[in-house]
């Protein structure tokens, strides 16, 4: 069925307007003020609401094994609370164990997100390297729309990727016309920082922060920045979470080099106190890496953020229940680090950018969806409201408010970063694929309709790389042999 969206302002990163929104077969086939209503269409009413492109998050871990547990959100209860609050698209991760075949970690990821409701596609993480990594790489960028790899520089003796990974890896992918994303935090520092903490007596969930001073973020941010100089690859700083990353960002991008910066609304909004709540499940319920930073390292993110060097907003969605993080009742290195947010990342950036000043309605459609979508290749196919684009929308309700709580959320965990928080600026309806699939507070998204996307190599930013390669080669010098 053809859905005609009357009445209302489409919003896009670059320009609003007034116009009807039709979409047919899973696309946008027009847009343009006062679209006639052809036969067997239905009518969506948009009026006094904006049209926005359906949010992706590019940072997720759906049902991710990690720390001896298992994430709580899988990707059909992660998906869907996703559309709830207007995600329409996930970029997750494979992340194969060291040794572990990458194409059987792929394979097994590709498995598991069948039963997604929305549309998602990967970053691949690259944890160790041998030969058969390098090929693996050129089989999932060429055959698999693989266009960017993942690195941990934390998470040493499970995921971490020493600098001879990291060079292998960012090399590998410059060949390949691929992007790197990285994990930002130096994982000997954490390691010899934790054991330092234990041993001062230090157990519960404030030892978290004090094993990963912003230092220990900053250090590998500018490492990471500079391997990728070197290698002439593009490359995007996940979770950037203080000064000393932004900055870091901030100077590469000023000395020309292509660097992106992805910042979570937590990042954006707590700081380090909720680690020395007297309440033991509350203080762990935050335990997240890079931490939750101390006042100051937020205002700092929101003007690197207007300022155009941080790009997207994610959530890193890494669900782990109560019961779950009391893995590390006796020892806060074993509590499972991950935090939740899917379903409130846009409604808390419209509430904390857009309605205090910070971000324009279109800066708030770049930052949440356009942005991504233009890194990660998918664009114009997502992140953006025009003819021929996926019809993945957000009928969005300025004056609407909810209160964010683990007593409403789809999210499958018992806790909330936001919890309480009042927010105005809400979708009243999620289209996905076309598709009606949230509308008055129901989800009617059937599980296993969300799509594997394939991400084209190549993205004008790394096309732009390979031709200034090209140009630099240096030549030998001839000299006489005598
Ligand atoms: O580091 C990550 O991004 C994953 C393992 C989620 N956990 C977290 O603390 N950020
Ligand atoms: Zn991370
Ligand atoms: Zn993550």
């Amino acid at each position: 069925m053809a859905l005609l969206i009357q009445g209302g302002t489409v919003v896009n990163d670059d320009l609003s307007f007034v116009a009807d929104v039709l979409c047919d077969n899973g696309v946008i086939t027009a847009v343009g003020e006062n679209l006639p209503a052809g036969d067997n269409v239905e009518i969506v009413d948009a009026h006094g609401c904006l049209i926005m492109p359906g949010g992706i998050d590019p940072h997720t871990h759906m049902e991710l094994p990690f720390m001896g547990t298992v994430a709580s959100d899988d990707f059909y209860s992660g998906t869907r609370a996703g559309l709830a609050g207007g995600t329409t698209t996930i970029i997750d991760f494979v992340i194969p164990n060291p040794q572990q075949d990458i194409l059987e970690a792929y394979q097994l990821w590709r498995e598991k997100s069948e039963k997604s409701v929305a549309d998602y596609s990967f970053h691949v993480a690259i944890t160790w390297w041998d030969e058969s990594v390098r090929e693996a790489m050129a089989v999932l960028a060429q055959d698999h729309g693989v266009n960017s790899f993942k690195h941990f520089m934390a998470y040493k003796n499970a995921i971490m990727a020493d600098d001879e990974v990291l060079i292998n890896s960012f090399k590998r992918a410059q060949e390949l016309g691929a992007i790197c994303t990285v994990h930002a935090e130096n994982g000997e520092l954490v390691f010899q920082l934790q054991q330092d903490v234990l041993n001062m007596g230090i157990t519960g969930p404030e030892g978290h922060p004090l094993s990963r001073p912003p230092e220990v973020e900053g250090e590998a941010a500018n490492r990471a920045i500079e391997i990728a100089h070197l290698m002439n690859v593009p490359i995007y700083l996940v979770h950037t979470s203080c000064q000393q990353a932004a900055d870091a960002i901030a100077r590469a991008r000023a000395n020309g080099q292509r660097v992106y910066g992805e910042v979570l609304p937590g990042h954006l909004l707590l700081d380090d106190s909720v680690y020395r709540h007297p309440d033991w499940s509350f203080a762990a319920a935050h335990v997240m890496s890079p931490p939750f930073r101390p006042q100051g390292h937020q205002e700092h993110l929101w003007k690197a953020l207007q300022a155009g060097n941080l790009h997207t907003t994610a959530t890193d969605h890494c669900c782990f229940c109560d019961p779950q993080k009391r893995n590390g009742i006796d020892d806060f290195t074993k509590i499972p680090n991950g935090t939740g947010g899917v379903e409130d990342r846009m409604h808390v950036m419209w509430h904390h950018g857009v309605n205090q000043g910070r971000l324009t309605e279109n800066e708030f459609v770049a930052v949440t969806s356009t942005n991504a979508a233009k890194i990660f290749n998918l664009y114009p196919r997502k992140g953006v409201i025009r003819t021929g684009s996926d019809a993945d929308l957000v009928i969005w309700d300025p004056e609407a408010t909810r209160t964010i709580s683990k007593e409403t959320h789809h999210q499958n965990v018992d806790f909330n970063i936001f919890e309480g928080m009042q927010v105005q600026g809400i979708n009243k309806v999620t289209i996905s694929q076309g598709e009606v699939v949230f509308r008055d507070g129901e989800i009617t998204a059937e599980r296993g309709r969300g799509r594997y996307l394939k991400r084209p190599l190549f993205s004008a930013d790394h096309s732009a790389l390979k031709k200034y390669s090209a140009q630099r080669v240096p030549k030998p010098i001839k000299r006489d042999p005598s």
